[in-house]
Formats: C-alpha cells, sequence, structure tokens
C-alpha cells in the first residue's frame, strides 16, 4: 500500500542520511510568492514541499497554491492538514497524520475520517503519521488542543511515538510548533530515536546550522522548517541547510 511519494521519501532518507523539506503556510503566501519559495527551495536542493498551516481555512486559495507549485517544481508536494479544509485534490500526497496528544477526539480521528472519502476521491496518496507536539507547541498545541509534552520529559515522546508505530504509523513528527523559540532539544530527538524503527521528522524553530546538526546528529531523518524559509533569501537559506545535512552525512562515513 506504499505509494510513490512514501517510497521516494525512503529512498533519498536511506542515500542522504537525512533530507530537509519545505513547509509553506498558504495563510502566509500568495499564490506568487508560494511558487516562488517553492522554486527557490527546489535549487537550493529541498526535497519536497510540505504545504499546510495551523489556522488557515481557506481551500480555494490552498488549491490555487498547489497547482501554481506542482506546476513549478518537480520535487512533490505534500499536504500537511490542519483539518478537512487542508486537503486539496492537486497535491501529490497528503500526511495523514493523528494528534497524537491531542485532548480532543476530533483531532484524533474525527478529522480523519470526515477526510478520508476525500482523499480517496481524489486519489491523493495518504501517507501514515503520527503528530506529537512537544515543547511550547506554539499555535498547532493551541489549534489542536494538546498537551504539549515537555522538552524535559524526552521519555514520555518515546513513549507516544512507540504507540505510534504499533498502531502502524509511518512516520512520526515530533512538532515544537512553528516559530519556537527553541527547537525539539537533541536529547529528545535521541530518546525516541532508541525506541523507532520508523523515520522520524522534526520541526518547529530549526532556523541556523547548529539546530540541524544538533537534530540529524541525535537521529532526525527529515527536517522541517518553515517560517525561516519564508522569511530569508530562500534559496541561500536551503542551500545551506541542506548542505548541513549533507556534511554530516559524510562525517559519519568516515
Ligand atoms: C511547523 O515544524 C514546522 O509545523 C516548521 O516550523 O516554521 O518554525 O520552521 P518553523
Amino acid at each position: 500500500m506504499m505509494g510513490k511519494v512514501e517510497k521516494y521519501l525512503l529512498n533519498k532518507i536511506q542515500s542522504d542520511g537525512a533530507i530537509h523539506l519545505t513547509l509553506i503556510d498558504p495563510e502566509k503566501t500568495t499564490v506568487a510568492l508560494a511558487s516562488s519559495i517553492a522554486k527557490k527551495a527546489e535549487e537550493g536542493g529541498t526535497a519536497g514541499i510540505m504545504v499546510g498551516g495551523s489556522t488557515f481555512t481557506s481551500t480555494s486559495h490552498l488549491d490555487k497554491i498547489v497547482k501554481t507549485i506542482k506546476r513549478t517544481v518537480k520535487i512533490p508536494v505534500i499536504l500537511f492538514p490542519n483539518n478537512i479544509t487542508g486537503i486539496s485534490r492537486y497535491a501529490d500526497a497528503i500526511w495523514f497524520m493523528s494528534l497524537l496528544n491531542s485532548t480532543d477526539p476530533y483531532f484524533l480521528i474525527g478529522a480523519q475520517i470526515l477526510g478520508a472519502p476525500l482523499i480517496r476521491k481524489f486519489g491523493l496518496e495518504a501517507i501514515p503519521m503520527a503528530y506529537i507536539i512537544v515543547g511550547e507547541g506554539e499555535t498547532a498545541g493551541v489549534i489542536g488542543k494538546a498537551v504539549p509534552i515537555p522538552y524535559a520529559k524526552p521519555e514520555l515522546a518515546a513513549v507516544h511515538a512507540l504507540a505510534a508505530q504499533y498502531l502502524g504509523m509511518r512516520f512520526i513528527y515530533l512538532e515544537g510548533g512553528s516559530g519556537a523559540k527553541t527547537p525539539v532539544p537533541a536529547i529528545m530527538i535521541k530518546t525516541v530515536k532508541q525506541v523507532i524503527e520508523v523515520p522520524l521528522i522534526v520541526g518547529g524553530g530549526i532556523r541556523e546550522r547548529k539546530h540541524v546538526e544538533s537534530a540529524v546528529s541525535a537521529g532526525a531523518n527529515i527536517i522541517v522548517t518553515g517560517n525561516i524559509i519564508e522569511n530569508a533569501d530562500v534559496k541561500t537559506k536551503v542551500t545551506e541547510l541542506v548542505k548541513t545535512i549533507k556534511e554530516l552525512k559524510e562525517k559519519c562515513r568516515e
């Protein structure tokens, strides 16, 4: 049941050690800007474009953004939905995610039940993923009614991740929240990695080379950056982050 985007991600993780994904929040961008960010991020070596954000609701705007990005880049476009309004027929795949530490059943399974028939109708590739909000959690934590796992409790993140793996989820996402002052700490990433075999995605507040170094050295397989890409010289920034990942991998091989 594994689709082509998932295969592509797994192959790329295997060959590159770890990969970078660029997150575009439709609410923060115009169609033209989103397409230019995606193009520059692709030139900088990002492996795929994720489209989503915690508070946006306009599916028509999302459709326009995804359609334009698809026309601009060859790398896959993966939806990162906050709700059923985050589903676009024009994407390649969707993170079919459950917010594992939400207190609201809607974010655990309700939205997924409503969204599933639409995903089938559109022929979107669904990639099962456990979404775990940690640290301050930021907007995603508030909107998703999560009880964020404190950074000082990495063992709690690990048991959430292990439960997700036993439930059959094929990716685990440790989310520090977009714009987090402190990205997910290395000790939490390491503790989670010790108990899971599936790939680990880490995002939230990753802005600098040292953040990428710390996350990848601790075992992150996918690094997601959003804010920094929207605000900075995209190509330069993505190139720097992707280069950091590659250098780390080469160091490991020596
Ligand atoms: C948020 O993890 C992502 O869902 C990205 O966070 O915007 O802080 O890079 P930033």
